[in-house]
């Protein structure tokens, strides 16, 4: 366990409160992204407790964290500090507006903070509670700065087939995930997707990684000049794609959609609510990959989940014709720049920055979790280890060589993360990749028992399989 978690050593013992709580959780409470009926029948599992890069549920198990929540606890569970932050804002504002001409402390010094660490000119902020929220505020904000233009046909946002940038109804809109529309009758006009992903492995055929990124970012192209360019509004991408199976771009992909942007009069648009503080090795994504948008969205890593709170970061552009306006903003939430959220935050980012996670110590041990990690493409049932800082993904196939899928998609990506949790480890699958994304606070040797933790769950995965 890392030093800075060693505030509680002791696990909570099993509770014999699960079965109540699985019963009222059964009858009260709707699970987003679940079967929930499916779910009744099964029996909801409890988390009770977190310390470091693990949690324990309510039977006492102890498991390893290696998706950080949902790829968010940057500084792991139980962080003493964090809570003393939001404890301190508790207690001295615990909620006050950002309307109607006021500010507090508290959003001011979170705002000067994160100018710090964001890239060069995006340095005005809006706040928001989630994800979704952020990308929702990013269409309002985007329409309303090619009104302010005149532009008034510039509308279109165009997303990617396999992304994810939320619920909210422009949000989900904006995921390239096509079962998330037929239920809610989405995507809303003015949302249009472009495909291929970036992803070599699924997509890139007999092409090099370099080449398919080039043809990728082409598509881009080919769908801006199909739409019309006076018509296309914003591109928005993640740097590399979370949820839609952890898709790494070729290294020629996110330098050429720039370039395309600019040539068209695109705003770009980087989605950074998972690659944002620290996931890829540097503070956002767009940094990692060399690229400048002309806006950011964050939320997840920026309180290390510990309080619901999301930016928007607006580069010159869209910034100063927004403060230029000489009008009323008609937008904003009753709990933006909310006062615990943004001390929450700011402490965040101070730790990390002390920790050095995103410099030489970070850096240190996000090679020595990819290294390790990658000594698994050795198993019989990996097709390729891939990652990029915290972030990381194994391909489970058929066929090494031919990078063939097993028949029933799906199938053996859920034999293995099940096996995962019964063997304290926690691993996402999206489809048959495994997916990994732990808290940045992991020491070498937490990264050790990982690999081993996941070789052994492969190995139960491939026995099984084996008996089909
Ligand atoms: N953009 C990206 C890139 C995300 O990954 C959102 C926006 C929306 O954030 P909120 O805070 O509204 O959830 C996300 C969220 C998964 C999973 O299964 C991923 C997310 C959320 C829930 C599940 O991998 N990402």
């Amino acid at each position: 366990m890392s030093a800075m978690h060693s505030g509680k050593t002791s696990p909570p013992r099993a509770s014999n409160k699960t079965g109540h709580w699985q019963a009222a959780d059964a009858r009260h409470h709707i699970h987003p992204f679940t079967d929930q009926h499916a779910l009744k029948e099964k029996g909801v599992r409890v988390i009770t407790h977190g310390e470091g890069i693990y949690v324990w549920d309510s039977e006492g198990n102890r498991l390893l964290d290696a998706m950080a929540g949902l790829w968010c606890c940057q500084l792991g569970y139980g962080n003493e500090e964090l809570v003393q932050a939001g404890a301190e804002a508790l207690r001295q504002l615990p909620y006050y507006n950002t309307f109607f001409q006021t500010t507090h402390p508290q959003v001011v010094e979170l705002g000067e903070k994160l100018a710090e660490i964001t890239p060069e000119g995006l340095d005005t902020f809006f706040f928001a509670n989630s994800g979704s929220e952020a990308n929702d505020s990013a269409v309002k904000l985007i329409r309303y700065y090619w009104n302010l233009q005149g532009r008034k046909n510039k509308k279109i946002i165009l997303s990617r087939n396999l992304s994810y940038h939320g619920t909210t109804m422009a949000a989900a809109s904006l995921s390239g995930l096509p079962y998330m529309h037929p239920q809610f009758d989405l995507p809303l006009p003015g949302f249009e997707h472009v495909g291929p992903a970036p992803y070599w492995y699924d997509e890139g055929g007999d092409l090099s990684p370099d080449d398919f990124g080039l043809v990728v970012a082409r598509a881009v192209e080919n769908a801006i000049v199909k739409l019309g360019p006076d018509n296309v509004a914003a591109f928005i991408g993640e740097p590399v794609m979370g949820a839609g199976g952890l898709i790494i771009p070729p290294d020629t992909y996110w330098q050429e959609v720039e370039k395309i942007c600019r040539k068209y009069d695109v705003l770009l648009w980087a989605d950074e609510v998972i690659c944002g503080f620290g996931r890829t090795g540097a503070w956002f994504g767009c940094q990692t990959y060399g690229f400048q948008p002309d806006l950011i969205t964050m939320a997840k890593g920026l309180s290390s989940g510990y309080q619901p709170i999301s930016a928007l970061a607006l580069g010159p552009r869209m910034g100063e014709a927004i403060n230029n306006a000489h009008e009323e903003l008609e937008h904003g939430f009753t709990y933006s720049g909310h006062p615990v959220a943004c001390a929450v935050a700011l402490r965040n980012i101070e730790i990390m920055q002390r920790l050095d996670l995103v410099g030489e110590t970070g850096r240190a041990v996000a090679a020595y979790f990819q290294q390790k990690l990658g000594t698994l493409a050795d198993h019989p049932l990996v097709g390729e280890v891939r990652g990029v800082g915290f972030l990381a993904a194994i391909e489970i196939v058929a066929d090494k060589a031919t990078r063939r899928r097993f028949q029933d998609p799906g199938k053996a990506g859920s034999l293995c993360r099940d096996f995962c949790f019964q063997n304290g480890l926690i691993m996402r699958a999206v489809r048959d990749t495994m997916i990994l994304s732990p808290p940045l606070i992991l020491s070498k040797l937490e990264v050790d028992e990982l690999v081993d933790a996941a070789r052994r769950c492969l190995d139960l995965t491939a026995a099984e399989l084996s008996k089909d």
